[in-house]
Parts: C-alpha cells; sequence; structure tokens
C-alpha cells in the first residue's frame, strides 16, 4: 500500500482528536501510524498500565484477557487489547479467534479492540507497536493488554515495550521448554501456570519455580507463579494482584 505523506500539521490535529470518547479517530490514527512509520507519536506521561500476555498458542492467553476485562470493567476501568501477531502479515486469523473469545466486550465503547498489522520484518513491528501503545495512551486508557500468538523471538522484542509481562502456561503443553528457548522466562514478571482445572498444573508450577531461581533476577522484583483457570475465572483476583504489585514496585 502506498500511503501519500501526511503533512505535519494534519497528523498533530488527528493526535488531537484522540480521546476515550472517541475510539473512531485513535483506530485511525493507528491505521496512519501503521502504514507511516514517519509519523511520530512521542511518549506521554500517563497513568496507562501496559501489560504483555505472551505464551504458547492455546495456553489460554485471549482467555485471560477476556477474565481480565470482565473483572476490570467491573471496576469501571478502561481497557484497550493489541492483538500481535508477527508471523501473520495482517493479523486476521489472530483476531478471528479472539472475537469469539472477547465476543462480549467487542460492544462495550469502553473496550478498545485492535489486530496490530506487522511490516513483514522484525523493526517494522517493532516500531509500530510503539507507536501504537503511545496512540492507545494518548487516548487515556487505564489499561493496555498487548497479547501475542506465540513466543518466539519477535514475541520476546514486543515485550520490551510493555512495563509488566505475564507468560501464560498450561499443563502437559512442554512449553515451559519453548518458553525457555525463546527466552521469556526471563523477561516473564508474573507466571500464570492456566487450566489449573487439568491434571499437572501444580506440577507445571512447581518446574516452573525451580527453574526461575537457575535465571539471575533484579532485586526488586521476584518473578510470581500463580495458578488459574482462566476459562472459570479462577485466580483472576490474584493475577490482577500480581500485576498491581508488580506495577508499584517499577514506579
Ligand atoms: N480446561 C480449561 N481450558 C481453558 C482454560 N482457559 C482457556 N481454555 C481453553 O483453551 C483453548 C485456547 O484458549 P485461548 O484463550 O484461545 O488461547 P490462546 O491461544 O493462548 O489465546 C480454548 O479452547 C479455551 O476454551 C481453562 O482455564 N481451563
Ligand atoms: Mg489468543
Amino acid at each position: 500500500m502506498t500511503v501519500l505523506p501526511m503533512p505535519e500539521q494534519d497528523w498533530q490535529k488527528q493526535l488531537k482528536s484522540i480521546s476515550l470518547e472517541n475510539p473512531r479517530e485513535l483506530a485511525r490514527a493507528i491505521s496512519l501510524a501503521e502504514n507511516n512509520a514517519s509519523l511520530q507519536v512521542g511518549s506521554t506521561s500517563s497513568q496507562t498500565r501496559v501489560i504483555g500476555i505472551t505464551g504458547s498458542p492455546g495456553v489460554g492467553k485471549s482467555t485471560t484477557v477476556n477474565a481480565l476485562i470482565t473483572s476490570l470493567r467491573s471496576q469501571g476501568k478502561t481497557i484497550a487489547v493489541l492483538a500481535v501477531d508477527p508471523s501473520s502479515p495482517l493479523s486476521g486469523g489472530a483476531l478471528l479467534g479472539d472475537r469469539i473469545r472477547l465476543g462480549e466486550h467487542f460492544l462495550d465503547p469502553h473496550v478498545f479492540i485492535r489486530s496490530i498489522a506487522t511490516r513483514g520484518h522484525l523493526g517494522g513491528l517493532s516500531a509500530t507497536i510503539e507507536s501504537v501503545i503511545n496512540l492507545v495512551k494518548l487516548a487515556g486508557f487505564d489499561f493496555i493488554f498487548v497479547e501475542t500468538v506465540g513466543v518466539g523471538q519477535s514475541e520476546v522484542e514486543v515485550m520490551k515495550y510493555v512495563k509488566t509481562v505475564v507468560v501464560v502456561m498450561a499443563p502437559g503443553m512442554g512449553d515451559g521448554i519453548q518458553a525457555s528457548k525463546a527466552g521469556i522466562l526471563e523477561i516473564g514478571d508474573i507466571f500464570l501456570v492456566n487450566k489449573s482445572d487439568r491434571d499437572g498444573a501444580s506440577e507445571t508450577a512447581k518446574e516452573l519455580e525451580s527453574s526461575l531461581h537457575l535465571s539471575a533476577k533484579p532485586l526488586n522484583w521476584v518473578p510470581m507463579v500463580l495458578l488459574g483457570a482462566m476459562e472459570k475465572s479462577l485466580g483472576i483476583a490474584e493475577l490482577i494482584g500480581a500485576i498491581e504489585q508488580h506495577g508499584e514496585s517499577i514506579k
């Protein structure tokens, strides 16, 4: 797609039109930023919490995001979800599944859900994600959840732009190994072993705890391992509590 360069004054006008009440203008700005790397979005000092949700496909990341939204909406918080699929140039597939998972929230005006198209290479994705996060912050959402599709190098790269990284795992999927290969264990602040209604969840949590002890950690935060069944919102209060605690620790 060829995009005509946007005059700086028009872009500034576009930025000014962004607000919580005006999701269309936010969506428009995101499309413009995605298609035109020269459009700069400065970082704003906002109260927005930016949280990454990563882990292998099928572990329950979208289900977790859905549970987080339900709980945080009941507290009156506003939420944006950015679905990132670095393997697909269009991200259509990722969002299609999420439409079902996040179904009930698609109609809520205080929940902004968007998939992030990638420019097909790592550098492009990073530049885009940074701009998009800054645009959503500009709108003033309380929380931004950045959900990745899998665990690979590009996901690790994307997680550099969030403040709190939640790694979701499920029992018996061998994602411990996958995650450690990709370097996800090193960047996780909170580990959620989901599907605790299934066999082997506490074993997975124990294994995880012992492997976490092997890697060096900064002194101000010890990674937390939680158990939960997000399909039933089991453990959601603990997860939100952990996210809040981590937020406090990095202030
Ligand atoms: N048994 C069980 N299944 C779950 C739970 N959470 C999610 N699932 C299921 O796991 C599958 C993948 O979930 P999804 O959220 O799409 O995973 P994602 O690919 O990581 O986003 C779906 O069929 C969910 O219904 C849970 O707590 N327990
Ligand atoms: Mg998903």
